[in-house]
C-alpha cells in the first residue's frame, strides 16, 4: 500500500504539472495572481511571515490525494524564491509577471488585478524586459531574471538616472554616500579618473550554462540537491555571476570564480558594478534585430553622452556552426553571412557606445575537444552502473535532434574536421574585421578562444583536459575552463593592450576605507 501511495502521489503531481503547462496562460495568470494574493493577505490578516502564510495555505488544503504532502513539497522547492519576490513589496500582479508565469504577448493588452500597484514600473509597461528593471534603466536590484546577476546592482531603483557605468552619477555609492562631508567634495571627484565597465555580448558560454551535476547523481540526490532549481530556472540555466567575464560570486558549482570584471574592480575600485552579461543561450553571431522585442544587443544599457567607456568583448564561441539539424553543415553561417552579421552588430556599438570604448572580438572554439576528451568517458548518469558513456549521450540526443552541436559531438570523424575548419574560417573573419575596420567611438582588437592554453595552464596544475567541459552537457566550458579563461584573457590584454584595463587606481585603499567592501557587485 505505501508503494502503491507513493505511485498515486507521483502521479498526481506529474497530472498537476502536466495540467499546468497546458492551461491557458490566461488561467496560469489567473491562478497565479490568486495564489499570490492569497498568501500576502493570509501574511497580513495573521500578522505572520510570507513563509508562515505559505505553510498555512498548505494546511488549509484537504488531505485527500495528499494535496498537503505536495503543497508542502511545493513550497519546499518553490517556496524560498516565492517569498522572496513577495518580499519586495510588490503586489500579486507584478509578482507573477516577474515570475514570468504572465507573459504580456505583443499586443495583448496589460491586465492589472490591483489598481494601485505599490510601486510604480514605468519600464515594465513600455517594454518586458528585463521584467525586473523598475526604473526603466535596465539595471536591477533583482537577482535572478536577468537581475544583478547579469548586470551590476541597481543603486537605486527609483531613479533612472543612477546606474552602474554613468560618469556624472555617485552610482557606485550608497545614496547620500556620494560627498565627502569634510569638504563638500563628491567622492567620485576626487577618487574616480578612469572608470570603466566591462560588457559581453555571447552565448551560453559566455552566460556560464551549467545543470547541476548533483541533479543526475542518484547516489546523493536528497531534497536538497534541488534547492537551486528556481534560481537555476529564473537564470535560464545560466550562473553569470561566477562566469569568466562578468562573475563577482564565489563560485558555488564547482571550480572558483574569476573574471575580467573582478579582475578591472581590483585594479581600479571606481568600476564597482559596472558590468552586463548581455548573453543568450544559442546565440549565433549576432544580428542586431533577431525580433523586435528580444534584440539582444539593443538590450544592453549604454548612454553615449553620459556614461563611462566600455570594453565590450564579443564571444559567440561555437553556435554559428553548432546547431542540432541532421544536415547539420547546410546550417552553419558562412563566412559571408559572419561579415554582415559581425559588420552590423559592430556600426549598432558604434552608434552606442562612449568614445575611448575597445571592442574585443573572440574567435570560435575547436570543439574537436570534446569529442576527443569525453566520448569513452562516462556520463554522471551513467556513473552508477558504468553503463552511459558520451558517445552513448550525444547519438542518443542527436536521435531526439536536441543535440546542440550535432557536428562536433558526432561519432564522424569527417563531420568534426569540417566544422572545426568552418569555425576556423568564421574566426578568420573576425580575425580580418578587427586588422582592417576603424571606428570612431572604440579601438578593435581580435583574439583567439584560448583553448590551447587554458589546457596547458591547467596541465600545469595538475588537472585533466576532461575537467573543462561541464559534465551534465558535455558541451559548454566548465567553471575551471572560466575561471582560467579570465586569467589568461588579462594577461594578454596586460601583455598586448594594457591601455584598454586603463590604470590602477592610486586611491584604492581610500575607497574601501570609506565605503567597505561592497563584494564587487
Ligand atoms: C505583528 O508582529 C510583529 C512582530 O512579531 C509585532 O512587533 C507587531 O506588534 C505585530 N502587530 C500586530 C498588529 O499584532
Ligand atoms: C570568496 O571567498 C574568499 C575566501 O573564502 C573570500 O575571502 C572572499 O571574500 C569571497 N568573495 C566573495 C565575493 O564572496
Ligand atoms: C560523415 O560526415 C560527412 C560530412 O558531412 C559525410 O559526407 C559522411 O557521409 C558522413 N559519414 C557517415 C558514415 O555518416
Ligand atoms: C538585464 C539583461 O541583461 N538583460 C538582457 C540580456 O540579454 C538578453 C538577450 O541577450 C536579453 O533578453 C535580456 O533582457
Amino acid at each position: 500500500p505505501k508503494a502503491q501511495r507513493k505511485m498515486l502521489e507521483g502521479s498526481v503531481l506529474l497530472f498537476l504539472c502536466r495540467s499546468w503547462t497546458r492551461l491557458r496562460p490566461e488561467w496560469q495568470r489567473l491562478w497565479c495572481v490568486y495564489v499570490v494574493s492569497i498568501i500576502e493577505q493570509l501574511a497580513q490578516v495573521h500578522n505572520s511571515t510570507t513563509k508562515e502564510a505559505l505553510e498555512r495555505l498548505c494546511n488549509f488544503l484537504p488531505e485527500k490525494l495528499n494535496l498537503q504532502g505536495m503543497c508542502y513539497l511545493a513550497a519546499a522547492i518553490f517556496g524560498p524564491h516565492l517569498i522572496k519576490v513577495i518580499e519586495t513589496e510588490m503586489n500579486a500582479d507584478m509578482v507573477c509577471y516577474s515570475l514570468k508565469l504572465c507573459k504580456q504577448d505583443a499586443g495583448q493588452p496589460r491586465c492589472l488585478l490591483y489598481h494601485t500597484p505599490k510601486v510604480s514600473y514605468p519600464c515594465i509597461m513600455k517594454n518586458n524586459l528585463p521584467y525586473e528593471d523598475f526604473d526603466g534603466d535596465k539595471f536591477s536590484a533583482f537577482p535572478t531574471l536577468r537581475g544583478y546577476h547579469w548586470r551590476g546592482k541597481d543603486c537605486n531603483d527609483g531613479r533612472p538616472t543612477v546606474y552602474p557605468g554613468r560618469r556624472t552619477q555617485k552610482s557606485f555609492f550608497f545614496p547620500n554616500q556620494g560627498v565627502d562631508p569634510k569638504d563638500g567634495i563628491p567622492y567620485e571627484q576626487k577618487f574616480c579618473t578612469e572608470s570603466k565597465g566591462v560588457i559581453l555580448l555571447g552565448d551560453s558560454a559566455g552566460a556560464r550554462f551549467h545543470i547541476p551535476t548533483e541533479w543526475m547523481t542518484a547516489a546523493q540526490l536528497s531534497l536538497k540537491s534541488f534547492s537551486n532549481l528556481p534560481l537555476a530556472f529564473t537564470n535560464e540555466l545560466d550562473w553569470p555571476q561566477f562566469s569568466g567575464t562578468t562573475g563577482y560570486l564565489n563560485s558555488t558549482i564547482g571550480g572558483w570564480t574569476d573574471s575580467v570584471y573582478l579582475r578591472l574592480y581590483r585594479r581600479n575600485r571606481c568600476n564597482h558594478r559596472d558590468f552586463q552579461n548581455i548573453s543568450k543561450n544559442g546565440i549565433m553571431s549576432f544580428i542586431v534585430n533577431i525580433t523586435p522585442c528580444l534584440p539582444p544587443i539593443s538590450s544592453m544599457a549604454r548612454n553615449q553622452l553620459l556614461d563611462n567607456p566600455a570594453i565590450v568583448i564579443y564571444a559567440a564561441i561555437g553556435n554559428d556552426v553548432c546547431n542540432g539539424k541532421p544536415d547539420t553543415v547546410a546550417h552553419m553561417t558562412t563566412p559571408e553571412q559572419m561579415h554582415s552579421n559581425v559588420m552590423q552588430t559592430l556600426d549598432y556599438l558604434n552608434g552606442h557606445l562612449p568614445k575611448g570604448s575597445h571592442v574585443i572580438l573572440t574567435g570560435l572554439v575547436d570543439g574537436r575537444f570534446l569529442w576527443d576528451q569525453l566520448h569513452k568517458r562516462y556520463h554522471p548518469l551513467g556513473q552508477l552502473n558504468n553503463d552511459i558513456t558520451y558517445e552513448q549521450l550525444y547519438s542518443f540526443l542527436s536521435c531526439l535532434q536536441a543535440n546542440p552541436c550535432n557536428d562536433w559531438l558526432s561519432s564522424n570523424k569527417t563531420l568534426r574536421d569540417l566544422t572545426s575548419e568552418r569555425a576556423l574560417q568564421l574566426s578568420n573573419v573576425l580575425k580580418e574585421i578587427a586588422r582592417s575596420k576603424k571606428y570612431a567611438n572604440f579601438d578593435i582588437f581580435y583574439m583567439d578562444f584560448p583553448l590551447v592554453e587554458i589546457a596547458e595552464e591547467w596541465h600545469s596544475r595538475g588537472g585533466e583536459a576532461w575537467q573543462l567541459i561541464e559534465p551534465t552537457d558535455g558541451f559548454h566550458p566548465s567553471q575551471i575552463a572560466s575561471a582560467l579563461g579570465a586569467r589568461i584573457f588579462w594577461q594578454k590584454a596586460l601583455r598586448e593592450w594594457p591601455h584598454i584595463l586603463g590604470k590602477e587606481n592610486p586611491f584604492n585603499k581610500q575607497i574601501e576605507d570609506v565605503f567597505g567592501d561592497q563584494g564587487g557587485y
